[in-house]
């Protein structure tokens, strides 16, 4: 059984890049309607009581009669969790997580452009990502819902290219959406990540 986990923010906190009503209808519409689908879809099964990026991480162990439902819907849900509590306009400060994005990438700037390029280059809907993979920073992008959690991998950072996240602000323009999005992270959530995942 899933919440609809509260915005850590007023729904006016971005406006100019991300608007008052984008977040009344992506958090509370959208993902409303993931967390009413996923828990219609695990009810009365074992999966109701387990966490769900536990049974994100397996799952192809899932039965078939759901799994769709719950890649979608609990995707949908974790995917949307991790977007909504990363932003905030908090810069990154020095230290080993700096460290490791500078010698993986060259700069934050040029992490943030890896990110743009794979939120441009994600073909209909889907998400970009900061991954901390087998202890390595990568750039990735998946496809609808599906989970960097399904492929072993810890998100850091998740940037939703559905047109849902943007059309409202941006309509067609994708590329502004992320120049934009991209300058609104509270690098001290991302940076805790890190540090819980390593
Ligand atoms: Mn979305």
């Amino acid at each position: 059984m899933e919440k609809l986990v509260e915005l850590g923010y007023e729904t006016n906190a971005f406006e100019g890049v991300i608007n008052k009503e984008t977040f009344e209808i992506h958090h509370g519409k959208h993902v409303a309607a993931y967390v009413a689908n996923f828990n219609a879809a695990v009810e009365g099964s074992e999966y109701d009581n387990m966490d769900l990026n536990d049974i994100l991480a397996n799952i192809s162990t899932v039965d078939e009669s759901i799994r769709a439902a719950v890649q979608n819907n609990g995707g949908g849900i974790s995917n949307h969790n991790l977007y909504f509590a990363q932003f905030g306009r908090v810069e990154l400060q020095d230290g080993e997580f700096k460290d490791l994005v500078v010698s993986t990438f060259g700069s934050v700037e040029a992490l943030l452009a890896e990110i743009k390029t794979a939120g441009l280059t994600r073909f209909g809907s889907g998400w970009a990502w900061l991954v901390l993979n087998d202890g390595k920073l990568e750039v990735t992008k998946t496809l609808n819902q599906d989970s960097p959690i399904s492929l072993g991998q810890t998100p850091l950072i998740g940037i939703d290219v559905w047109e849902h996240a943007y059309y409202l602000d941006f309509q067609n323009r994708r590329p502004d959406y992320l120049d934009q999005v991209l300058t609104v992270l509270d690098w001290s959530v991302i940076e805790a990540r890190y540090n819980a995942a390593k």
